[in-house]
């Protein structure tokens, strides 16, 4: 089977001379010139909550005031390892080294925290927002932007848990990066909205969808990151677009995602056929599914579900980090 591998001729990166600042030519990827030049994943880990992962840029989610642990991991040695939030308290935990409990701010924005190494080349920043609370959802609508409301909980439900709340997506904040090759907007809910906007976010779904970048790479694939066609979705709009009532997707647990390099809008011709339709989104699916089946993948990947191509969107493919097993 044919495939479009990597790198391609089309892949080329520009170099700008003249851009030199006290001697360095500037190099930037043509496609993505916002992208750090080092690597996506530093040298260790931090570990907080169910997650873990070497990724430099990475989401926390918390409520006003609360409290987190936060774990160097992935190394013989957390001693030396500094924390720095930018606002609220950070303590350390034990006498070791590389474990601190973060006390969040109580007022909702994002509060990112740099975790450096002891020789303070090497660091992880996690972007922590602290939510609007669940709790704070009066009605159906949070300062102006339609939610809608939550279904209760169903009995014996393991894989649906209420978010803990809202992180406020604003024009100064939509563009960070939640995670190496993710920005914070692509997750938003595709429903009209005002300026104030919000979204849930799951945080092992970066952490599964980098992987999960990872892999598609690594099979040869050129992906400089996914295209997300459906992340976050108010219980309103999902209820509007007529989904199942206990849809991932409300949660901030799931993306729609497909591949797209040549930015037509449209999953690229994965199994070089010249088409794109279901069997693009079927070697994307088998990727992920294989994926999910490795040590390193383990716990990080629930549901997969290919969707053929409609007169509405292209092939895509979802997938989700519930709790359990599901393919479709
Ligand atoms: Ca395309
Ligand atoms: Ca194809
Ligand atoms: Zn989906």
């Amino acid at each position: 089977m044919a495939r479009s591998r990597r790198p391609r001729p089309s892949m080329i990166r520009r170099v700008y001379p003249a851009l030199a600042l006290g001697g360095f030519a500037v190099v930037v990827a043509a496609r993505a010139p916002e992208l750090p030049a080092r690597p996506a994943k530093a040298p260790f880990a931090v570990r907080y909550r169910n997650v873990v992962s070497p990724d430099r840029v990475r989401v926390l989610t918390v409520v006003p005031g609360e409290k987190v642990t936060l774990e160097v991991a992935g190394i013989a040695s957390g001693s030396g390892f500094v924390a720095r939030p930018s606002a609220g308290q950070i303590a350390p935990l034990g006498t070791a080294g590389g474990r601190w409990v973060w006390s969040a701010p109580l007022a909702p924005g994002r509060y990112p925290i740099q975790v450096v190494s002891p020789d303070g080349r090497d660091s992880v920043t996690l972007q922590a927002f602290v939510v609007v609370p669940l709790d704070g959802l009066q009605g159906e609508v949070l300062n102006g932007y339609r939610i809608g409301r939550y279904p209760a909980k169903p009995r014996g439900a393991s894989s649906y848990t209420l978010p803990v709340g809202f992180v406020e997506v604003t024009p100064e904040n939509a563009d960070v990066f939640v995670s190496p090759h993710f920005r914070l907007k692509q997750f938003l809910c595709k429903q009209p909205a005002g300026s104030r906007r919000y979204v849930v976010l799951n945080e092992r779904l970066l952490v599964t969808l980098e992987y999960v970048l990872e892999r598609v790479q690594a099979a040869g694939y050129r992906a400089t990151t996914f295209q997300v066609m459906s992340g976050y979705r108010t219980p309103a709009y999902n209820k509007a677009i007529g989904n199942v009532k206990f849809s991932q997707h409300q949660l901030g647990s799931a993306a729609d995602i497909f591949i797209d390099e040549n930015g037509d809008g449209r999953m690229d011709d994965l199994n070089g056929d010249g088409r794109s339709d279901i069997r693009d989104a079927e070697v994307l699916y088998r990727i992920i599914d294989a994926a999910s089946a490795r040590p390193e993948g383990q716990g990080l990947i629930g549901g997969i579900g290919k969707y053929p191509p409609t007169a509405a969107h292209g092939p895509f493919v979802h997938v989700d980090v519930r709790p359990g097993h599901a393919r479709w």
